[in-house]
């Protein structure tokens, strides 16, 4: 079992989104362990996005992810990441697949409305930034037995 960490951008919250996405997290069958609606600080912001520091849209990708409210999630389940991944798209929405969050309702790569870690040591570390121990629900969906042999 992996856990994913899967950041709701401002724009999509803006655009009305957060129901479209998070159904679309949900029906795969991974498992919801914690979620809140939050405005990004700074500090999280550097943090999160430390190792782009260096690029040129990194000031207006902090400015961004900053400027309203998003919503935070964590879930857990087979293949979280790549599966996670999958669903969100390629980073500009001009490549993402038709079907895919981005590929369906994006057009500029700096407003591409969902971030999710893209790997498990990095999930990990994003968690760490935006959830404590506390946060986080443990419990078994009666589903369970019929998603996983
Ligand atoms: P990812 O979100 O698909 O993992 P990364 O390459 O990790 O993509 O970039 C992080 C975020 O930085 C992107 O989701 C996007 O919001 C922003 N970003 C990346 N490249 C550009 C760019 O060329 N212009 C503007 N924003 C960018
Ligand atoms: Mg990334």
């Amino acid at each position: 079992m992996e856990r994913e960490f899967i950041l709701i951008k401002p724009d999509a919250v803006q655009r009305g989104l957060v129901g479209e996405i998070i159904k679309r997290i949900e029906r795969t069958g991974l498992k919801l362990i914690a979620m809140k609606f939050i405005q990004v600080t700074k500090e999280q912001a550097e943090k999160h996005y430390e190792i782009h520091k260096e690029r040129p849209f990194y000031p207006g990708l902090v400015s961004f992810i900053t400027s309203g409210p998003t919503v935070a999630i964590a879930v857990e389940g087979m293949n979280a990441v790549v599966k996670t991944r999958n669903l969100v798209g390629a980073t500009n929405p001009k490549d993402a697949a038709p079907g895919s969050i981005r590929g369906d309702f994006g057009l500029d790569i700096g407003r591409n409305m969902v971030h999710a870690s893209d790997s498990v040591e990095n999930a990990k570390i994003e968690l760490a930034i935006y959830f404590t121990e506390e946060e986080y629900k443990s419990w078994s969906p009666v589903t369970d037995a019929w998603l996983y042999e």
